[in-house]
């Protein structure tokens, strides 16, 4: 009997209900986009829910790290995690830079400070750590290492959305963070990102460069880009706003279920511990290590074969991509850590709507794989 497929993840959407009203506006007002009032209703509510002081809404993540880097006239090497997803390197590329791989941490698949470190150069201008999995990065450690050699720490958030670490936004660390809005994270806009900027002047100063560098009619005064979003997507995003904390707590609830099951099985690490508070639930990541009776890939196959769609985040290493392999930080027998992370790790399914039975399909698949 063909099984209903069960996907790793799924997006939360608004009731039609609930957005209907907001199209109301846009066709009444005819405002697209170029920051119209909905996206600026839509970037307040965004800050003051995520308590950050300003967010600068932008079309995607990627971009907005491209912008991030680009405000900073980063142009050198950037000391970064081979453990993410593409996205990563790609922006630090194409903002002119180049990415220089440091390893990782064995306990939470973040930039091991004391890695990043010894990758500094008299050429290296920035650090791009990222929160893999909202798995909050040392912060300290990492502020400590940008300030003792005069570096630029700015994070790629894309995983973060609402996540605090002893009461404090993980969002306000570094000189900038960068969200993504995308439609497999904890809230998405469809596509969509915003980059918390510490103050107005340099909210004011993203907000040129997304709008092609223009301050007005007349005056343009850097080589932006178009990176704006819209005036649909920043109604979906204020339409669904009220369902963020619902979807994170239920989110945390599957991941401590599967923590429950899964966590003592022989061979198997779950890497996020139950619902640490402040954590999103935005991923339940697995190491499948010699004792479990499959590989990695076994498993995975063994998933697909029950329609479960498990999925490598992130593997192939990004270090081992044809764009980046030949990179001296990327040679063979370097980046360990991180190689035998991007060989075992598995996401599990995780949305907020996974039925209770499909987890339980999904439990029994990994507790049992032989069957
Ligand atoms: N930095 C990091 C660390 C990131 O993880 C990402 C993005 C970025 C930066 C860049 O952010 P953005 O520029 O995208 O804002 C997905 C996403 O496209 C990507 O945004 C995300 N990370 C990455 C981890 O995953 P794919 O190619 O694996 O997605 P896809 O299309 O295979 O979707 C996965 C599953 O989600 C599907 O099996 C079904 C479900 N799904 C997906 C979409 C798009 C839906 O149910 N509905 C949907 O609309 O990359």
């Amino acid at each position: 009997m063909k099984r209903t497929p069960i996907f790793v993840n799924r997006p939360i959407l608004p009731p039609l209900s609930d957005l209907e009203p907001l199209l109301g506006e846009i066709w009444q007002s005819r405002i697209l986009t170029n920051g119209g009032p909905l996206l600026r209703r839509f970037e307040r509510a965004l800050a003051d829910y995520l308590e950050v002081a300003h967010v600068s809404i932008v079309s995607n993540a990627s971009l907005g790290l491209v912008l991030a880097l680009r405000h900073f006239g980063i142009t050198g090497e950037v000391v970064t995690t081979p453990f993410s997803f593409v996205a990563t390197s790609h922006a630090i590329r194409w903002a002119g830079a180049e990415p220089v791989f440091a390893d990782v941490d064995e306990r939470t698949l973040n930039l091991d400070p004391a890695a990043v470190e010894a990758a500094i150069t008299d050429r290296t201008q920035a650090i791009l750590a990222v929160h893999c999995y909202g798995i909050p990065c040392d912060t300290a450690a990492l502020a400590d290492i940008a300030r003792r050699h005069g570096l630029r720490l700015i994070y790629d958030a894309a995983h973060a959305f609402g996540v605090r670490r002893a009461g404090r936004p993980l969002l306000a660390e570094g000189d900038l963070s960068v969200l993504s809005l995308h439609a497999t994270k904890v809230f998405n806009t469809f596509e969509g990102g915003a980059i918390i900027a510490p103050d107005a002047e340099t909210k004011a100063a993203l907000d040129r460069l997304s709008n092609f560098g223009i301050v007005d009619e007349v005056t343009i005064t850097g080589t932006g880009l178009n990176t704006k979003m819209s005036e649909l997507h920043a109604a979906v995003g204020l339409a669904l706003l009220p369902q963020a904390d619902a979807a994170i707590a239920a989110r945390n609830r599957l991941a401590a279920g599967y923590w429950e099951a899964l966590s003592q099985i022989p061979g198997l690490r779950c890497l996020c511990p139950p619902a640490q508070a402040g954590h999103n639930g935005y991923a339940f990541p697995i190491l499948v290590g010699d004792d479990y009776p499959l590989t990695r890939d076994g498993l995975y196959q063994r998933l697909k074969a029950e329609e479960i769609h498990a999925r490598r985040y992130f593997y192939p290493l990004i270090a081992d991509l044809p764009m980046y392999r030949t990179l001296p930080s990327a040679a063979p027998g370097r980046l360990a850590v991180a190689r035998r992370a991007a060989d075992q790790v598995l996401c599990l399914p995780l949305y907020p709507d996974l039925a209770p039975a499909d987890q339980q399909r999904v439990i029994e698949a990994v507790r049992d794989p032989q069957c």
